[in-house]
């Protein structure tokens, strides 16, 4: 029989890699890190000492989820953008009043699938529908059900930190159309003490440096790259002027990597740019979200002021 292969160079990852690795600095975008794998590996940083956004945005959604859910109202459909393994949402779903459907978004089809049958299954009221799709991008939603009151967004995570403040207000803008009538329930990391930043992206059982170099691995599975995670530094710091993170896979050497028919030269000490993670202060992501085109409401912020949960109103 004569077999076909599959269209590899019209893969999403093939093309950004390409594209990536042509230009100078070279840089992936961060979403693709995100294969079953990634998003394994994702979950174990949540779970790390070093890593204090998911502990603290988790402890500020269960002390205040009846003040979120009441900022909400009774009859929401919720689109959770980068739902992950769906774990936040159910202290939400736990306080909400008659929540009409959930709607949750993600790039990692088979993750999100899996996921939301274990929600689903906890959940038998409630109506779940899972998009794969890319919200850095428009993403088209189903039409509100008829009994649904509003749209509410649901964005955990400081996920929005991996845009740049522009591609933030481009992405609000978007959700404040998509969400109108409605709003946006958001978690935002916040800035702090740098050696701080630092070590939660410089863990000490190299969980994010596992995380960082997935990327390659996931070249060399699905595109038949043959990059050397062993050659490749895990190498992330604090940028307080940008006031962000930066992610980098450095070549520990000169080095030749073949992907897709194409040869890349690594000099020693060359990167691959793989992340942002933009931080915040509360006024200043306040601003940024009422530039967008939303009403900031509550905030809620832990006592040591590492991470922020905004509530957003959209306009009707
Ligand atoms: C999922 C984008 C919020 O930026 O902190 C964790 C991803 N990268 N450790 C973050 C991440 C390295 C995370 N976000």
């Amino acid at each position: 029989m004569n077999a076909v292969t599959d269209p590899w160079v019209r893969h999403p990852l093939a093309i950004a890699l390409l594209e990536g690795l042509r230009h100078r600095p070279r840089a992936v975008a961060p979403k693709y890190f995100y294969d079953a794998a990634g998003s394994a590996l994702f979950d174990r940083i949540c779970e790390l000492p070093e890593y204090y956004p998911t502990r603290t945005e988790t402890a500020l959604l269960a002390a205040h989820a009846h003040e979120m859910a009441e900022c909400i109202g009774p009859a929401a459909e919720l689109v959770e953008y980068g739902a992950g393994s769906l774990r936040k949402i159910r202290l939400l779903l736990a306080a909400l009043q008659r929540p009409a459907r959930y709607l949750p978004i993600d790039l990692s089809a088979e993750h999100l699938q899996w996921h939301a049958q274990q929600l689903a299954e906890d959940h038998r009221d409630l109506p779940v529908q899972p998009l794969v799709a890319d919200f850095a991008a428009d993403i088209v939603l189903p039409p509100m059900l008829p009994a649904a009151r509003r749209r509410v967004g649901f964005f955990p995570g400081s996920s929005i930190g991996n845009f740049t403040p522009d591609e933030a207000r481009a992405f609000l803008q978007r959700s404040a159309r998509d969400l109108r009538g409605g709003g946006l329930l958001i978690g935002v990391d916040l800035v702090k003490d740098p050696a701080l930043l630092h070590r939660a992206y410089n863990d000490d059982a190299g969980v994010t440096a596992a995380f960082n170099k997935n990327l390659l691995a996931r070249a060399n599975r699905e595109l038949g790259a043959n990059f050397d995670l062993d050659g490749f530094h895990h190498y992330a710091f604090y940028d307080p002027v940008a006031q962000r993170i930066e992610m980098h896979l450095v070549s520990a050497r000169r080095q030749v990597v073949r992907l897709c028919g194409e040869s890349f030269v690594f000099e020693q000490g060359e990167t691959l740019h793989t992340e942002i993670s933009c931080k915040y202060t509360v006024d200043g992501f306040r601003s940024l979200a009422h530039s967008a085109g939303w009403r900031p409401q509550a905030v809620w912020v832990d006592p040591q002021q590492l991470f922020s949960v905004h509530w957003l109103a959209a306009q009707s």
